[in-house]
């Protein structure tokens, strides 16, 4: 269960640098493909990992491939999007941060299965000394012939530009990247059409996360049967699980699907149990956007199932009683944790990234935040609850972006399996404004 695909070489001295990566085997994706691959090759063996999207979806990347029209003749392109900005969330920044190379061999790889010719990587603004690292990279392939005209003289020619974005979470959405990208204010399209279809430029787009691109060079070196053969069922391969809150070990975690959530969080191979040793409250195990787990529900489903760290298990019983593995964030809550305060905190972020299109997710985000915000500072009204269970409601699938759907859900979890919580503070607001709640002092 301790497999490495992605981080098997992360403790290599000097692994960040072109010539230690080179020496440890990489780049040999780009050879393999190139000089002995058709591109529909590659992308059958990515069909048959069974990988899907590590930026939350979870959408299958080699079906996502094969809706490439390659014959009407169109520019094609291939667009990381390191727009990683999800609460919680920082697996992609620590691949692109230490194993650079890693990135650039997936786009080469990819973009050649795609027969794409120029290729961007969208970076959030705020990464700025990672696009710096990736600059740099780009430059070393460039230099050893692995990006540019010709490549490895096999006639297949290729540019690879990073791009960075100026601060907006909603960028991380695929179309609003994309707009953004064609130099536009990074307003979401309505989908269909998908970017397959009409993407950048109007030209079929494949829009993928770091860390799925990151796993096609294991997949093509060692072929995509091999890698469906870890995890288990539809979850295949490994994942990266980035873990904060009130653990005993935060950082980034490379797991096969399939590890029972019992483990990661309690083994010292991997989160080593709580911190302090306090109670377990909750987990948010997918990033900001899903649903808040009360501890009766992390280790073992509505069903008395073993939860596992799969999209299907952790997503068992629906938004009821389950969650999502979205994208890998993990935030460990204790027993001195706000489930209100943390509620509000979430809201006002998507209040504030909102792009302000829809009126659902412009006006009802604004007012999750403020309802939110009374609860939490003893103002309440005892009507509040139901009526943020309202707004949520009205939000949720009446949005052109999941933006929508990413602020009502952990407003529902959170009324759902801590009504008790918002029920306190509407009732002894005097305790509330003492402080003398659920949060912890400094
Ligand atoms: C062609 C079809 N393509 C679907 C493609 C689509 C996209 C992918 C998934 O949201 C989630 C969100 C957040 N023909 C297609 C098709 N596609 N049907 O498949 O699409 P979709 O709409 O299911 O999801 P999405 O728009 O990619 C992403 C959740 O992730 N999330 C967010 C994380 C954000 C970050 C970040 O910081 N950047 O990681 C966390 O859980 O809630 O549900 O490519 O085009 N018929
Ligand atoms: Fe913009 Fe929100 Fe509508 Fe998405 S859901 S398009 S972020 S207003």
């Amino acid at each position: 269960m301790g497999r490495k695909i992605l981080l098997e070489h992360i403790n290599v001295p000097g692994i960040k640098t072109y010539e230690v990566y080179r020496k440890m085997g990489g780049y040999a994706s780009v050879e393999k493909a190139l000089k002995g691959m058709t591109p529909d090759e590659v992308v059958e063996e990515v069909k048959t990992s069974g990988l899907r999207g590590r930026g939350g979806a979870g959408f299958p990347t080699g079906l996502k491939w094969s809706f490439i029209d390659k014959k009407s003749g169109n520019p094609r392109h291939l667009v990381c999007n390191a727009d990683e900005s999800e609460p919680g969330t920082f697996k992609d920044r620590f691949l692109m941060e230490y194993i650079p190379h890693l990135l650039i061999e997936g786009m080469i790889t990819a973009s050649y299965a795609l027969e794409a010719n120029l290729s961007y990587i969208y970076i959030r603004g705020e990464y700025m000394w990672v696009f710096k690292i990736l600059e740099k990279a780009i430059k070393e392939a460039y230099a050893a012939g692995w990006l540019g005209k010709n490549i490895l003289g096999t006639g297949y020619d290729l540019d690879l530009a990073v791009h960075c974005g100026a601060g907006a979470y909603i960028c991380g959405e695929e179309t609003a990247l994309i707009e953004s990208l064609e130099g536009k204010r990074g307003n979401p399209r309505i989908k269909p059409p998908f970017p397959a279809v009409k993407g950048l430029w109007q030209e079929p787009t494949v829009v993928n996360n770091v860390e799925s691109i990151a796993a096609v060079p294991w997949i093509v070196n060692n072929t995509g049967a091999e890698y469906a053969k870890i995890g288990v069922g539809r979850s295949t391969g490994t994942k990266l699980i980035s873990a904060s809150g009130h653990c005993k070990n935060p950082g980034v975690y490379e797991i096969e699907l399939g590890l029972g959530v019992d483990e990661f969080m309690n083994s010292d191979q991997y989160l080593g149990g709580m911190m302090d040793d306090r109670p377990l409250k909750a987990l948010v195990p997918g990033g900001s956007s899903v649903p808040i787990l009360p501890a009766n529900l992390i280790y073992k489903t509505a069903e008395g199932n073993d939860r596992v760290m799969t999209y299907e298990s952790l997503s068992d019983g629906g938004f009821a009683t389950g969650s999502m593995l979205g994208s890998g964030g993990f935030i460990v809550y204790n027993d001195t944790a706000c489930v209100v305060r943390n509620t509000w905190n979430f809201s006002r972020f998507y209040h504030h990234e909102s792009c302000g299109q829809c009126s659902p997710c412009r006006e009802g985000t604004g007012w999750l935040e403020k309802v939110l915000y009374r609860i939490e500072t003893g103002e309440g009204r005892e009507e509040d609850i139901d009526l943020l269970w309202d707004i949520q409601k009205k939000i949720e699938g009446n949005t052109i972006c999941p933006l929508g759907d990413a602020a009502a859900w952990p407003v529902a979890a959170a009324i759902r399996h801590f009504r008790d919580e918002f029920e306190y503070h509407v009732r002894f607001p005097e305790k509330i404004k003492n402080k003398d709640h659920f949060v912890a002092e400094p």
